[in-house]
């Protein structure tokens, strides 16, 4: 029976001898083909549906990780900032452990799904008058100050865990794809990606990673103090790792790119039309990859190419319902449903 990630890749993994496993089972996500796209685009697209995951967003790939740490090692509470997704992960896994978590979120600014999440799990939330990275830096100065265990990416065991998406895409297709998309936010992910390509030997891929044009400090080169975009989980003008990020970018021969909003829900749309519901972040790889196609020298023609959707699409269902039309009322008659189904 599958028991995790740490249990499948424990050998790559660089995680204490205290370490004790807290596993919901993270990981092992599907690697969707998108026929359709790939026609379009010209290029052979996987999807590696990160919203599979057990909270439903990649975040339970680290969290997985850094829980396991922080319990062995005798933590009682645990604390994160988050644009939602860190935060319902943490939650749970806090949860199963038996740990207290505390999670500060930007006042306003998270998806319903991810902060019903949160309190589901029972954490302790606390909105922050202020973005993400201010939260970030009071999350930071309390646990130099306390014992609390600090469970964002910084932390190093996060890292070690969400290195296993880049393992299971290179076991899934026998070697890594010539190009990997992604959302970068705080640039954890990219970070890991790259670390588990490079640890895991089998290829190595160009990378790109796709920011919000509102929140894209990697893509302009200096930090957005009031980063705005529709995308909410990568609404991040100060990334802890984005000096990884462009390391990364750069080794592999890849690079971070921009997408607007309107970029980012049309990608969202393409993905939801083959049937891959993602939330709006989670589909800036697609976005970024479309803007690629439209140029004249499109790099990833032809080749084979995994699109990382890190959360679902449930996680934000306000940006569906908001903007469209809510579904027509009817009488319970069989004639006024053979009338809404037959008119034109
Ligand atoms: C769906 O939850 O930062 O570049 O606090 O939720 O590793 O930060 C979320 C980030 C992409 C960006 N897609 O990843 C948080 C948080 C989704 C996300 C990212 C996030 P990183």
């Amino acid at each position: 029976m599958y028991q995790g990630l740490i249990h499948r890749y424990k050998n790559f993994l660089d995680l204490p001898e205290h370490t004790k496993i807290i596993s919901l089972n993270e990981g092992n996500t599907p690697l969707i083909p998108m026929p359709r796209l790939s026609k379009e685009l010209g290029c052979e697209i996987y999807i590696k549906f990160e919203g599979l995951n057990p909270t439903g967003s990649f975040k339970d790939r680290g969290m997985t990780a850094a829980i396991s740490e922080a319990v062995g090692r005798g933590a009682e509470t645990v604390i994160c900032a988050s644009t939602g997704n860190t935060a319902a992960s943490a939650a749970a896994y806090a949860a199963r452990a038996g740990l207290r978590s505390i999670v500060l979120i930007p006042e306003g600014k998270v998806a319903v799904g991810k902060l019903a999440g949160a309190i589901a799990y029972g954490a302790q939330v606390i909105q922050i008058q202020g973005s993400f990275d201010d939260a970030l830096s009071l999350v930071v100065e309390i646990t130099q100050k306390t014992p609390i265990a600090l469970v964002n990416s910084i932390n190093p065991f996060r890292i070690e865990g969400q290195k296993t998406a880049a393992f299971e895409i290179c076991d899934d297709l026998n070697a890594a794809p010539d190009w990997l998309c992604l959302p970068v936010g705080n640039a954890g992910n990219i970070t890991s990606y790259w670390a588990g390509f490079k640890q895991y030997q089998k290829g190595l891929p160009r990378l790109l990673g796709v920011q919000a044009v509102g929140s894209a400090p990697l893509v302009f080169g200096h930090t957005f103090e009031k980063p705005e975009t529709i995308a909410t989980a990568i609404r991040i003008g100060k990334p802890a790792r984005g000096e990884q990020a462009l390391e990364a970018a750069s080794e592999s021969k890849g690079k971070i790119i921009a997408v607007s909003d309107e970029e980012i829900l049309s990608a969202q749309k393409i993905l939801a039309g083959e049937g891959v519901w993602v939330e709006p972040a989670s589909a800036a790889g697609v976005a970024g990859l479309i803007a690629e196609s439209t140029k004249s020298q499109f790099e990833a023609k032809g080749k084979r190419v995994v699109v990382v959707c890190t959360g679902h699409g449930m996680k934000d269902p306000a940006i569906i319902t908001e903007s469209f039309q809510s579904p027509k009322i009817i009488p319970a008659s069989y004639e006024s449903l053979a009338e809404v189904i037959f008119s034109k």
